[in-house]
This record gives structure tokens, sequence and C-alpha cells, in this order.
């Protein structure tokens, strides 16, 4: 029988017995004779809410696409086209124009990054037993099961393959017997591009590579590094661990050990199952809507307030409403990725008021989240949020520091229309030019 990614039969994460080669107790000593490693792939969408933006406005390929905030906004991403200027995430939008005056700035709702990611998302669960969202555009798929089928490397980038030609979008990947491999592996190929590091070439891949390429190694140690002299990955390889430990501390063994090109081939599963909630027993059975109102916001924002400490946004709200008689309601709906609490707030609220049956007296209300992703700072462009969530962080620590009793919020978007008519004339003029 050839096998062929396409006529895999269709199964979800949760259908499956979990299997995993490291897992299976023979596995050690198959180890001993065959030097199995194990095949972690990484993949990422390319330039992902501009690409999304292409999908629906098909004018903007081959062009310098900025997706970003307004006039005090940064860049969300842009296309590889303006990259080539020198601009990328996170930039201060006005050093953007100045570096490529002749981009499109362009932004969206959110709601088409998060459907995009979920349909993502749904094609890879249903082509492999094991993977892992790491982010709302990228992936980590095991597949050391698989190769003995069909070969890791050509299911890959079939897998890629399949998910361009379903959604439209450009994914990049890479595979190799570790995470933070693979993905730099991946990093390297893009974009629309696929690397294999078979096994054993670990350090012919890596040591060329500039420090900072390697995730996790931020401005700050980049600098710390070349300030002794190491430029290269070799260059640390080559330094030995007690060097490395007296300038940078505890980060040095990590690092060392990924200059060796070893790291965790670990996939977290459970993360489709985790959640977080917060419920209230009332003293005294309840029927005014105002109390249980007030109470909903109370409980969402200790909710919201756990999701940011831990850098993440959920993507699936549910209420809960227990009866004084005991009946129990729960009622869930998925949203579209987020950490801010005045949206958690009013999806809580609306979920209440679709199913509360007025007049009934309340036991206990609960909310929880689930699906969660790590936070994309710039979702959501047109209601500056951004700043909310800065804001919403800034309470977070206060929070931190005083307890959550004394502190309520207040959130203004004032000033955004006009910086949006602003960008709208700068995009009318381009495309007058
Ligand atoms: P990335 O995968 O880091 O970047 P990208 O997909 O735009 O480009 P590529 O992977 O090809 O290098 O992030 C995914 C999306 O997350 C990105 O399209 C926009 C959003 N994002 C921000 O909003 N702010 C940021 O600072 C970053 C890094 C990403
Ligand atoms: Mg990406
Ligand atoms: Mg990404």
């Amino acid at each position: 029988m050839h096998y062929s990614i396409e006529n895999l039969p269709t199964y979800r994460l949760t259908d499956l017995p979990t299997y995993r080669l490291t897992d299976l107790p023979t596995y050690r000593t198959f180890t001993l004779m065959a030097e199995a490693k194990p095949y972690i792939a990484h993949f990422d969408l390319d330039s992902f809410f501009v690409s999304v933006e292409i999908i629906n406005n098909p004018s903007l390929k081959g062009k310098p696409v900025i997706v970003g905030g307004y006039e005090r906004g940064v860049v969300s991403t842009c296309s590889y086209e303006a990259r080539k200027y020198g601009v990328h995430s996170a930039m201060p939008m006005k050093k953007a124009l100045q570096l490529c005056p002749h981009a499109i700035v362009t932004h969206s709702s959110s709601g088409q990054y998060s459907k995009y990611s979920r349909w993502v998302t749904e094609i890879i669960a249903s082509k492999v037993p094991l993977f892992e969202k790491a982010s709302i555009d990228e992936f980590y798929v095991d597949l050391s099961g698989m190769d003995k089928f069909f070969g890791a490397s050509k299911y890959a980038q079939e897998l890629r393959k399949i998910i361009t030609k379903e959604t439209g979008l450009p994914i990049s990947g890479g595979l190799s017997s570790a995470r933070f491999i693979s993905k730099m592996a991946t990093n390297e190929a893009k974009p629309n591009g696929f690397l294999q590091v078979p096994p054993g070439k670990e350090k012919e891949f890596l040591w060329p590579l500039a420090v900072e390429k390697i995730n996790g190694v931020g401005k700050q140690t980049e600098q710390q590094l070349k300030n002794i002299g190491l430029y290269t990955i070799e260059d640390i390889a080559k330094t030995p661990l007690n060097v490395l430990e007296a300038y940078l501390g505890k980060w040095a063994e990590s690092l060392w050990q990924k200059s060796q090109g070893i790291g965790s081939a670990e996939i977290e599963t459970n993360w489709e199952q985790k959640s977080m909630s917060h419920e209230n027993t009332f003293d005294k059975d309840n029927t005014d809507i105002s109390f249980l109102q007030s109470e909903l916001v109370r409980l969402t924002e200790k909710t919201a307030y756990a999701l940011r400490q831990d850098e993440l946004m959920t993507g699936c709200v549910t209420v809960k409403i227990r009866y004084s008689d005991f009946e129990t309601t729960s009622r869930q709906e998925t949203i579209d990725y987020t950490a801010l609490d005045d949206v958690l707030i009013a999806k809580v609220k609306d979920l209440f008021n679709k199913s509360y049956q007025k007049g009934r007296p309340v036991r206990l209300l609960g909310v929880r989240f689930n699906q969660f992703i790590p936070i994309t700072m710039q979702m959501s462009l047109f209601d500056n949020n951004v700043e909310k969530l800065n804001l919403f962080k800034a309470v977070d620590d206060i929070k931190d520091r005083f307890g959550t009793k004394f502190i309520s919020k207040a959130v203004s978007s004032k000033g955004k229309d006009s910086e949006h008519k602003k960008f709208t004339q700068h995009n009318k003029k381009k495309e007058a030019e």
C-alpha cells in the first residue's frame, strides 16, 4: 500500500491513544542498537497577518505591506517585500514609514486571524497524532512514530502543501531531533521553505549561525556574548561552560547545551485540555440581576488576571449557572483569541443573558477559559488593543503589589478615529502615486 498524507484516515488528537516512540519501554534497548532520534517538526506561517490580508485583498500581493497600529502604534508584521527595507515586527510605525515610505499600511479585525489560525490547527490535528500549538501561527509536530512508514521529511513537506492548498496561507517548516533546532531551521527556510537538519548534522547546521539566532537570546544576551568575543554558535560551543557561566549566570548552561545541538524533543500534548476558572457559591440564593452581573465581572477579571500572568490569550469562554435546586447549565462559545477584560466581560455577560432563566434563584456562578495560546501583543488593531492590554497589565502589576480588592479599571480609546483617518489618508496618497 502506498501511503500518502492525502489518503490517511482523518482522526482527532483526542480519539487516539497517545503514543510516542520514546515512551515505549523497549525504546532504550532500541536506541542502544540503532541510535534512533526523535523527529520534531516545526511550522510557522509566513508573515501571518499580512498573508491573511492578501487573501482578503489579492492586490496587496508582491507589495511592501505593513499590518500595524496607528501613529503611536507599532508594526505587527510586514510582508517580506517590506522587510527588505529593514522593517520588522514591534518597530514603531513612524520609523517603519521612514524606512519604507511607499509601504501600504493595513489592519484587520483579529477575528480573521483567529479564524485562519484555527483552520490551520484543524488541518494539522486531522493529519498528525501529536502536535502542540505554540502560538497563533506556530506548531510543533512529533513525527517520531511516523518516519518508519512515510519518511518524516516527506510527511512534513506534504503537510505544508496541504495547509497552503486549503487555506491559501504560505507556511515554512523545519525538521530535526530537537524543538529549538527545528524552529531555527524554519526561520532559516523562510519564506515558503522547508529545511531538514538530519540526525547527526545538528552542529553542522547550528555552528555557522549568529548567536542571536538562538531562540531566547535577546538584545541584552547578544551584547553580553559579543562583548566577550562570541559571535557564532560555534564560538559558544567552544567556550568552557564555567567561563560562560561567569558571564551569563544560570542561563549559560542551557545556552551551551543548545550550542552542542542538545535540546528538548517534548511535545506539550495537554495544551488543549488546559483551562482556568473561578466560581462562587453565594451565601444566599440570588435573583438580583445587577448583583449577578457584578459577580460575573469580578469572576471574569480574576480569571483574565490569571490568564495575563501566564502571558496567554483564551479562545473559548464558558459560563456556568447553578440554580437553587442544583440544576446546572454551562454555556460555552469560541471567541477570537484575547486577553482583554472588556472583551471577555462582554462575552461572559452575553453567555449569561443567553442561558439565565429570569427569576430563578442562582446558587453559584462560574467563569472558565480554555483554548490558550501565548499572547500576541498587537491583536485586533482597531480598538487600540495594545494600549488596552498594556493598561490591564499595569493594573495587574498594582494588583500584585497591593492585592486585587482596591483596583478598578477605566478604559479609554480616545483619539482612535483621528489616527485611523491619518493612515487611511497615508494609503490613499500611496495609491494615487
Ligand atoms: P510571527 O510568526 O513571529 O511573524 P510572522 O508570521 O508575521 O512572520 P514570519 O513568521 O514569516 O517571520 O508572528 C505571527 C503573527 O503574530 C504576526 O503575523 C503578527 C503577530 N505579531 C505581532 O502582532 N507582534 C509581534 O511583535 C510579533 C512578533 C508578531
Ligand atoms: Mg509566522
Ligand atoms: Mg510565529
